[in-house]
């Protein structure tokens, strides 16, 4: 019987070559140019491939010898994009091709999921010839760690589950009535008095300016960027309790440990108001190499449209000032906006007009419906965490939707990309997060990755079924959803 083949997400091509498959030996070396962003790369495939092995794999810097060798290669012919690779596997030796860095990395996470451990503890790899490239250049995860904070070695983990599926953003919601979770140097108090708090009165944190660097650094690396986002103009009751002239009165608010939304707000007529915007958005753009910084912009009940409409404007403006683009969930379609904005569509209950008329004026729609990528919904009825507002999903629900038409009137060129969700009101750690993400984090990563005509449900259940080993072996809890027969 020929090795089993369980790749997700699937890629554009892949063909079985009949040639002999790869063994891993003693021998194995990984040859790489010697530049220094391939030899980054290469020590992470000879860790990986050691790992795997439980043996060290050497890393070469020149071509020698053509046999037993996992060869990193930079060249350019291959289907547009920076992540697109090639990957040819056959007895003796490993093509790992791209035309950047960042598409080895997809070349290397593919290898990693190719690896079958067969009878005699002998590792192999089938011999394939894969080439692939991602549907959509916008594949996220946004992850609540205001309303519980997750330390930065737990978002490693979930940087490292992320680079699995070739999910490319991990979008931090990193302020919220609850808690402020970002170091920001021209605000300290948001830190020291807004920061130790969480829902239900767990603990809180925050990431120093040092530790955020440090995420954004191990993210670069597995070719996840970072959207860092500043929650305004409502979602601020931490603000407003570590900084009272953000309020009417310029009494700071009290804090909250409770789950409601849409109570708090910023006040457009306050002359801290504006200072505050600029001061906060500069400093967290200039933390930030990606392009990208979200403003938030959702679920604002108490306020007028067009005090909502300045507020948003003064927030993309701070945005656009330090050289970065603007993102904003939905709710901002109601307002003017810039070309080149995103829009995070997530509820999927409302009027589709404003969506296609923010795409007319040139807007980028991120597809985040709450129905299929909000992976803090429960699976079903028994699902011990999670919310329920916007129904269950199960796993074949997270894998059956077509982000091109989910909104009448949005062209889907004007469509960027596809982001799950999780937020954390009955999540409070990494065990809780991952029982959530895991199986539907790949559901959601197939969605992103992979061309409509190369999606199947049945052929992806069988798939997923084998990554749970994976999963085990890196203590990841995960939720046997019943419509998979796990191995
Ligand atoms: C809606 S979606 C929210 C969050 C909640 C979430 C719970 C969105 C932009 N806002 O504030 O945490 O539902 O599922």
């Amino acid at each position: 019987m020929p090795d089993v083949i369980a790749v997700i997400p699937q890629p554009a091509a892949l063909e079985r070559t009949g040639d002999a498959p790869f063994v891993l030996t003693e021998a194995t070396t990984v040859v790489a140019e010697g530049r220094p962003d391939l030899i980054g790369l290469a020590v992470l495939v000879a860790d990986l491939l050691g790992r795997v092995g439980g043996r060290s794999v050497e890393v070469r810097y020149a071509e020698s010898g053509a046999s037993d060798i996992v060869r990193l290669r930079l060249v350019e012919n291959l289907p547009p994009g920076d992540e697109a690779y090639r990957l040819i596997a056959r007895n003796g030796r490993i093509d790992l091709e791209a035309r950047t860095p960042a598409g080895l990395v997809r070349a290397v996470v593919t290898l990693r999921q190719l690896i079958v451990s067969a009878p005699g503890g002998v590792l192999r790899v089938p011999a394939v010839r894969i080439e692939d490239s991602p549907r959509y250049e916008w594949r996220g995860l946004s992850v609540d760690v205001a309303r519980h904070y997750l330390p930065a070695r737990d978002l490693k983990v979930v940087i490292g589950v992320m680079a699995h599926y070739k999910l490319n953003v991990l979008h931090l919601h990193l302020t919220d009535d609850q808690g402020w979770r970002l170091h920001v140097p021209s605000r300290p108090l948001l830190t020291r008095l807004s920061s130790s708090t969480s829902v239900d009165g767990d603990p809180g944190g925050f990431y120093s300016a040092e530790d955020f660097a440090d995420l954004v650094a191990y993210g670069a690396v597995r070719g996840v960027r970072v959207v860092p986002e500043i929650d305004v103009p409502g979602h601020v009751n931490a603000a407003t309790h570590a900084y009272g002239e953000l309020t009417p009165s310029g009494e700071p608010t009290d804090t909250y440990t409770g789950i409601e939304v849409g109570f708090s707000r910023l006040h457009a007529d306050l002359p801290a108001t504006g200072a505050f915007l600029t001061d906060v958005f500069a400093d967290v753009a200039a933390m930030t190499p990606g392009d990208y910084v979200h403003i938030g912009g959702d679920e604002v009940l108490t306020m007028a449209a067009d005090e909502y409409a300045t507020l948003v404007a003064a927030a993309s403006a701070a945005v656009r000032a330090a050289g970065k683009k603007v993102v904003g969930w939905q709710e901002i379609a109601h307002t003017p906006l810039e070309p080149g904005t995103v829009v995070q569509y997530w509820d999927t209950r409302v009027d589709p007009e404003p969506f296609a008329a923010a795409a007319r004026a040139g807007a980028l729609l991120l597809m985040s419906p709450a129905s299929k990528a909000y992976l803090d919904m429960k699976y079903d009825a028994s699902t011990e965490l999670g919310l329920e507002w916007a129904g269950h999903i199960e796993l074949r629900d997270a894998y059956e939707w077509e982000p091109s038409t989910l909104i009448e009137g949005v062209p889907a060129d004007s469509v960027i990309g596809v982001e799950a969700a999780v937020w954390t009101e009955t999540i409070r750690d990494l065990s809780g997060l991952t029982q959530m993400l895991l199986p539907r984090l790949a559901a959601v990563a197939e969605v992103a990755w992979s061309a409509p005509e190369r999606r199947d449900w049945e052929d992806f259940r069988t798939r997923v079924a084998q990554q749970a080993p994976f999963w085990d072996r890196l203590e990841l809890a995960w939720t046997a959803s019943p419509q998979v027969d796990w191995p």
